[in-house]
């Protein structure tokens, strides 16, 4: 399944402003943080909480950025970033980009008041979440984000237990539901896709969101080398969709004619080792209720 994007090939920068970094082989997050500074370019000013790109982005004495860049605490992304909007504007600096990058812990649980803030002013920002399903930096706890029936450290599976037990918060419709000029989920897996939705909102003012798929080999429990491949099957079985919201309408970028079974994206992540057909079945049917849910508002 491809997408057609505007994004061409010639359109991308061979600056690199992320290397470096000491993430496990196969991380996602940094693969979306690389291409999305592509699109940016030099003139943006970064803002990280802790997370593991904060953690694997400063071994001391190195940086892995090579934009202005400052890390600070679990839930403040959204305030800082909101800051340095404020100073950014206070200084007449007007061909910079504040951007915050954060994991689904850092934005869906803990910074989730602060960006609401964020939202409900329109601050001038972009807010990248980078979305691993889960706490990683900290060894695998459950988030909000956790898809349900995943095993987390916090969520076990085994005898009598099941992995988490609850479906995983919307973050889109969320932020959507703030009104902001632009919201967008994206995947790793669709790069022209991701960086056009950059690019879309680098010319945009005001809040914009972007909940990026970040699929996590360590984490999720597959080999390194098939990160691409997962976030590719969970978008064609369904269990994520690239979407946008823009001037209050919401629009899927990807529609598969037919979902390809479950089972395809979450039989080999040790994650979901446990599981049954009895799960995949529920997990299916938890899928079209959603979509359901998704088709009705496109339509709207
Ligand atoms: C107030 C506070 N609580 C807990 C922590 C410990 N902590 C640091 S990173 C993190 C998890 C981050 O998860 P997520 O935002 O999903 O990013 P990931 O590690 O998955 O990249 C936690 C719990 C902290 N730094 N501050
Ligand atoms: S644990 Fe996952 S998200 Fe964290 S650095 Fe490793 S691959 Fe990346
Ligand atoms: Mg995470």
């Amino acid at each position: 399944m491809t997408i057609d994007s505007k994004f061409q090939f010639s359109d991308l920068s061979d600056q690199e402003l992320l290397y470096g970094a000491k993430t496990c082989p196969g991380c996602a997050a940094t693969i979306a943080v690389r291409l999305a500074l592509k699109v940016l370019g030099e003139r943006t000013f970064v803002c990280v909480p802790a997370c593991c790109l904060a953690a694997t982005t400063n071994a001391y004495p190195q940086v892995s950025f090579a934009v202005n860049y400052v890390v600070t605490a679990f839930p403040a992304t959204a305030s800082t970033i909101a800051g340095m909007a404020a100073a950014a504007e206070m200084q007449g600096l007007e061909d910079v980009t504040i951007l915050g990058i954060a994991g689904d812990g850092g934005t869906a649980d803990i910074g989730l008041q602060a960006l609401s803030g964020v939202c409900e002013r329109n601050d001038n920002v972009i807010y990248l979440c980078y979305d691993n399903e889960a706490y990683m930096n900290t060894g695998i706890q459950r988030s909000s984000s956790t898809p349900w029936g995943a095993w987390t450290t916090t969520s076990p599976a085994g005898e009598g237990e099941r992995g988490k037990t609850k479906y995983r918060k919307n973050l889109f419709d969320i932020i959507a539901a703030h009104r902001v000029p632009y919201c967008a989920t994206a995947s790793v897996a669709y790069p022209m896709d991701l960086m056009e939705k950059v690019a879309k909102a680098k010319a945009i003012k005001g809040a914009r969101f972007i909940h990026v798929h970040a699929p996590c080999p360590t984490g999720w429990g597959y080999s390194s080398e098939k990160t691409i491949e997962y976030g590719k099957l969970a978008v064609e079985s369904g269990l994520w969709y690239l979407a946008e919201y823009e001037n209050g309408e919401m629009k899927l970028n990807l529609t598969p004619k037919t979902f390809k079974p479950a089972e395809l994206y979450l039989k080999g992540q040790r994650r979901f080792r446990h599981m049954t057909e009895q799960d995949y079945k529920l997990i299916e049917e938890n899928r079209d209720r959603e979509w359901d849910l998704l088709k009705e508002r496109v339509k709207a």
